[in-house]
Parts: C-alpha cells; structure tokens; sequence
C-alpha cells in the first residue's frame, strides 16, 4: 500500500524517495542491491572524508563506535549492522523512502526502531544536502545508538514525542508541544555538544555528517555556545527557533547522556504550558 510523500519547510522539487514502495508504517527495504557503483563510491568518499576530520572535534563514543557500521568502501547492509546492533542496545535499523510524517516517526523511535534514508545523495550534493539521505542518517546517527545511555534517551524522545502530538491533538490543545521537542532534539540529537573532559565535542548528527560544521561547532569563535543544564536551560532551548539552511547558533551544551536523560526525564506537560503562555 502506497504513502504519501512528506515535504517539511519550503521546496521546489519533490521529495526524492519512492515513497510507493513504503509500507503502512512508512518502512521499506533498503533495496541494497539497486545501489549503483557511483552510489557506493559515494559512500565510501563521504566516509573517508569525514572519518579524517573527526579527532579533537567528535566525542569519543562516537569514535569508538563507528567501526561497527562495518564496510566503509562500499554501502553497508542494514541487516548486517542490525546484527551486532539489537544484541549491543536492542535497536534495529528499518529502511525509510526519506522524510516521514511525525507520528510514524516517532512511533518508530518509540519501538527502539530507527528510520535511515534509503537513498544516497548525488556526487553534485557531496558537500550539502537539506534533507537527510543514507549518509547523514547513517553515519550521523548510528555510530551513538551503540551507547545504552543514548540509545535510551532517542527511545524516550519517542515516546515523548508521542505523547506531545496527543496534547497537541487532544482535549488539552497545547499548541506548539510538538514544535517545542523538535526544537529540542534539533539542538542536541542534531546539533548537540557534550563537555569531555572540559573540551567541546560534537555529538549532534547534522554536525558529525556535515564536513563544514563539525570544526564550525567546536572551533569558530562566532557561535555562541549554552549550557543545557537545568530545566531553565530546557526551556530557553525549546523556545529557540533554529535555522535549517545555515550553520547554527546557538550551540547547546551538555555534560553527558545521562544528564541529559536525567533533564528530560520528567513530565514536560508544565514546560509546555508555561512555553505556550509566554509565546501567546
Ligand atoms: N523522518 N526519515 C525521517 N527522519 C527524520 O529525522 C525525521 C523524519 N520525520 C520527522 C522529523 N524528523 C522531525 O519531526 C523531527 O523534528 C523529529
Ligand atoms: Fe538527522
């Protein structure tokens, strides 16, 4: 059964990905074998790319868990990575047409289920693409799902998420609750910064993917960079509008997973009440 295509924001062209190929839940194989020569070729320049770019900018975790995506020449498969990913944090990997509508996505988030883009962008997008493809999806996100602290907080987000969409669409009708996560998960699954060892590192997978922003984040003098501390630095965050197109600024930074798992841990319902008044 087909699904519509999702276009986020403004866009001249349609969403790339074969979006009648997708199941209800908005899955769909990833089809490893339709990838072209020039596909894995690709994959495997974007890698080496930013593999080289990544000491004194990434945090470890990630560099210690990027290995386990396996091949780095050509495109990995996803069932192979799921073979050593559900027995390390319990997550699978699922294959998306691109973009999905929010409530499937989340639910997969919720089910330990993480969406990657089928496709992989052109030699012509090498350096930028807007939407996510295989590789930011990929080698941004997986890499962390590895670590049992982070791979537990996506899931929340998920669920949180979950539940942000029925207060929206509910009686209560928070307005905007929805758009106060997003906001969250763009300045830290996104765009996030972790303190190690009183250095900044990039644990934000729009940085980790992005061959411009990852030294930008840690290095330029120009953005600032907040701390993502205590439930009044949530809230700053989630009042934040961020930009798609652009690197960003601010940055927000946090002291590890687990405090950060610890500061969303509690019911948002009072946050997005108060976010709702202020922005009335
Ligand atoms: N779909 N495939 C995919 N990947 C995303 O990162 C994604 C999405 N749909 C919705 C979405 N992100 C946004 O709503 C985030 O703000 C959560
Ligand atoms: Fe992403």
């Amino acid at each position: 059964m087909a699904v519509k295509p999702v276009i986020y924001g403004q866009s001249d062209r349609p969403p790339r990905g074969d979006y009648a190929q997708a199941r209800e839940d908005y899955t769909c194989d990833q089809q490893h074998s339709t990838y072209t020569a020039q596909d894995h070729s690709t994959y495997a320049r974007l890698y080496a790319r930013q593999q080289a770019l990544l000491p004194g900018l990434a945090c470890q975790g990630f560099i210690d868990s990027l290995p386990l995506l396996g091949a780095t020449d050509t495109i990995p498969r996803f069932e192979d990575i799921n073979a050593r990913l559900l027995p390390a944090t319990g997550w699978q990997l699922v294959g998306v047409p691109g973009l999905i509508p929010e409530v499937p996505f989340f639910t997969l988030l919720s089910e330990r289920k993480f969406p990657v883009t089928n496709w992989i962008r052109t030699p012509a997008e090498f350096d930028y693409i807007v939407e996510p493809d295989l590789f930011h999806d990929l080698f941004g996100h997986v890499p962390l799902l590895f670590d049992a602290s982070y791979a537990d907080h996506i899931q929340a987000y998920g669920k949180g998420a979950l539940k942000a969409h029925a207060l929206e669409h509910g009686p209560a009708q928070i307005t905007g609750a929805v758009e106060m996560l997003s906001r969250l998960y763009w300045y830290t699954i996104e765009f996030g910064l972790l303190r190690e060892g009183g250095q900044c590192r990039a644990y934000g997978a729009g940085i980790l993917s992005s061959s411009g922003e990852l030294a930008h984040s840690i290095r330029s003098p120009e953005p600032a960079r907040l701390p993502l501390q205590t439930p009044a630095d949530l809230l700053h965050c989630m009042a934040s509008r961020y930009k798609i197109d652009t690197y960003q600024n601010p940055y927000f930074v946090i002291d590890s997973f687990d405090a950060l798992l610890a500061l969303t841990a509690p019911d948002f319902t009072p946050y997005y009440r108060q976010l709702q008044v202020a922005a009335a």
